[in-house]
């Protein structure tokens, strides 16, 4: 009898562990989010924080992952660290980005460990062009990746791989560790192959359903936070280009600043087109009784010293967001040193960063 009831402990304890799901962590990041955006205090992210900054980069076999331009510029890591797979659709040992698979699998558990969330991006390739995400030179690519498409299965093995690699982010019991989940992002836009250039609104709705299922009910992929992210130049866009709520968690914004930092309209229209999407994601989100989102933002090579608190403090003032997430600090070997989002040491928006991400404004890993 004991036997018996200790053999159904056992068994009911592994059930989330066979359906690869982790329900309470699952609850847990969307309270810890949730409860973010009601406190008006948005957590604070950075992409690709823990594999590489401004001059530096992990090496392959790298595990402490404790360098980051941000936590040695403000003393505490971002909240949120965001990583992207694209490339894991080749079995290419590093992203896009440079990053090794597996150095990023441990950078992953480790942010966990330390209490941090994780947000997830695919910019996957070209499945019908064999090019980039950028490459739009066919706009028939979601069209043929969609069932009876001639290439549905070929990016439904590309899935695999991402179901894969999410299936293997699992902390030291062996539990898989649940994160924000954001493919097939600005899609309003005409630069990526999902964009609303490429594709009708029925077949982006349907691309994504399609993705959903297949990880959700085929993999049984557990834990994914699902967000959608269009760009804030014609947000209307997201009405149709909406796959629906049963297939979205959070409502998130792409929106850079972008201009002369020696213009004076620069930041004024930043936090102008900022503040007037958030407006709309704002109502587009509470009605649906989703989470809002700023899932990617910065100003490249942060021209302005003080663009933290004369920008994108003024722009979050009020709003319910969850996150805010600045691009990442690239590191290709000192070729494009320019394109970074986030200060190091040394660089001219360090003392305004420390004092806006002491302010209580925003939340980092502490
Ligand atoms: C873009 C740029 C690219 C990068 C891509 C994916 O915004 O930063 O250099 O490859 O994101 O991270």
């Amino acid at each position: 009898m004991i036997l018996q009831k200790f053999n159904a402990v056992a068994f009911m304890a592994a059930i989330p562990l066979i359906l690869n799901i982790s329900c309470s962590q699952e609850t847990d990041i969307r309270k810890v989010l949730t409860d973010a955006a009601d406190s008006g205090v948005p957590l604070y992210g950075h992409q690709d924080d823990l594999m590489y900054g401004h001059s530096w980069r992990v090496t392959a076999d790298e595990c402490e992952f404790d360098r980051s331009d941000v936590y040695a510029t403000a003393g505490a890591y971002p909240f949120i660290l965001g990583l992207d797979l694209g490339g894991i659709e080749l079995d290419n040992c590093e992203n896009l980005d440079g990053n090794d698979f597996t150095a990023m699998r441990r950078a992953a558990l480790k942010h966990w460990q330390r209490g941090g969330l994780l947000a997830l991006s695919w910019h996957s390739r070209n499945p019908l062009t064999g090019g980039d995400s950028w490459d739009v030179s066919d706009d028939t690519t979601v069209e043929s990746i969609l069932p009876g498409g001639i290439m549905h299965d070929k990016f439904m093995g590309w899935l695999d791989k991402v179901c894969d690699y999410i299936i293997s982010l699992r902390d030291d019991d062996g539990r898989q560790i649940p994160v924000i989940w954001r493919p097939l992002h600005e899609h309003n836009g005409d630069w990526f192959w999902w964009c609303a250039s490429e594709c009708s609104a029925e077949q982006y709705n349907s691309l994504w359903i399609m993705m959903h299922d297949y990880m959700t009910k085929v993999r049984k992929v557990g834990g994914l936070m699902w967000e959608i992210s269009p760009g804030s130049l014609g947000l209307d866009l997201l009405i149709e280009r909406y796959p629906g709520d049963e297939y979205v968690d959070i409502i998130g914004l792409d929106c850079y600043c972008h201009g002369d930092a020696s213009l004076e309209n620069t930041i004024p229209d930043y936090i102008a087109k900022v503040r007037a999407s958030l407006d709309f994601l704002k109502d587009f989100a509470s009605s649906r009784n989703k989470i809002l989102a700023f899932s990617e933002t910065g100003y490249e090579s942060i021209p302005d010293a003080e663009w933290w608190s004369k920008a994108l403090a003024p722009a979050l003032e009020g709003y319910p967001v969850s996150y805010v997430l600045t691009w990442r600090n690239a590191n290709d070997e000192g070729k494009r040193d320019w394109h970074y989002f986030s200060p190091w040491p040394g660089s001219s928006s360090e003392k305004d960063f420390v004092e806006w991400t002491s302010s209580g404004k925003v939340k980092l890993l502490k």
